[in-house]
């Protein structure tokens, strides 16, 4: 199916046995697997990832935790571009989340910065296994410029690609609605895009059952052959 492709369901309408059989997939041990600081370092690309992108500190590695339920699978941090590899951890032994340095932060040398985001840029445009990327937006800024490259990006890349809200939780409801709308409706003519904004707090658990069973439906692995 290609990206973007309006014919998919709508990504909020996931069946109960659905999220269920995430459910179960995602508290299946997970592991770290490695880490790559160049692309040459990156594993085969033998089983379907899904890649967190997003600015520093925008809560990616925190996300991954949270959607494992491992406080401390991923490194999560108060200081910004603390993500500098490309981390690479295994759920289940059958599917990769893939943590990806963060952009939009300026304090390290410059060189160092333009070195693994220059990694995180090449990993995303040659990945034949990348099913899916995870544009990550802070709920209480919404889409900023600094976030519209990465779009451009995945957009003429093919990179098929569905904007998560974080750090929800800071929000009162009615306002992450309205962030959520106004994303949706600015993403909606992205060729790339997928439709659809799923809002999520790593903090209170919002958002990451539909979150789980989105990635087990892009990364097509929903019938486990062990699974019932
Ligand atoms: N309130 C709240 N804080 C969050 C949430 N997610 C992340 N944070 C906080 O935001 C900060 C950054 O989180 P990280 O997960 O390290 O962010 P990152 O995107 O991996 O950052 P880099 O690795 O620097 O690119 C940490 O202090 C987290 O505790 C959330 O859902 N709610
Ligand atoms: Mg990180």
């Amino acid at each position: 199916m290609s990206p973007g492709d309006a014919r998919e369901p709508d990504p909020g309408d996931y069946p109960d046995e659905e999220i269920e059989a995430a459910r179960v997939l995602f508290a299946r041990p997970a592991v770290f697997m490695m880490g790559a600081v160049s692309v040459a370092g990156l594993p085969e690309p033998d089983l379907p990832e899904v890649a967190f992108a997003g600015r520093s500190n925008v809560g990616k590695s925190s996300l991954i935790n949270a959607l494992v339920g491992q406080k401390h699978l991923a490194r999560a941090s108060n200081e910004p571009g603390r993500t500098r590899e490309v981390n690479f951890f295994l759920v289940d032994g059958r599917l990769r989340l893939v943590d990806l340095p963060g952009y939009g932060w300026a304090r390290a040398a410059k060189g160092e910065v333009k070195k693994f985001q220059a990694l995180g840029r090449d990993y995303l445009r040659g990945r034949p296994n990348l099913r899916r990327a995870y544009l990550l937006i802070d709920a209480r800024h919404g889409l900023k410029e600094v976030d519209e490259e990465p779009m451009a990006a995945f957009d003429q890349a093919a990179v098929s690609y569905q904007v998560i809200l974080t750090k929800a939780d800071k929000l009162k409801p009615a306002e992450v609605e309205a962030v959520r709308a106004r994303t949706e409706a600015r993403i909606a003519k992205r060729p790339a895009a997928f439709p659809g904004v799923i809002a999520t707090s790593s903090e209170k658990g919002t958002g990451l059952p539909e979150l789980r069973a989105a990635i087990v439906r892009a990364c097509g692995i929903g019938d486990s052959p062990d699974a019932g």
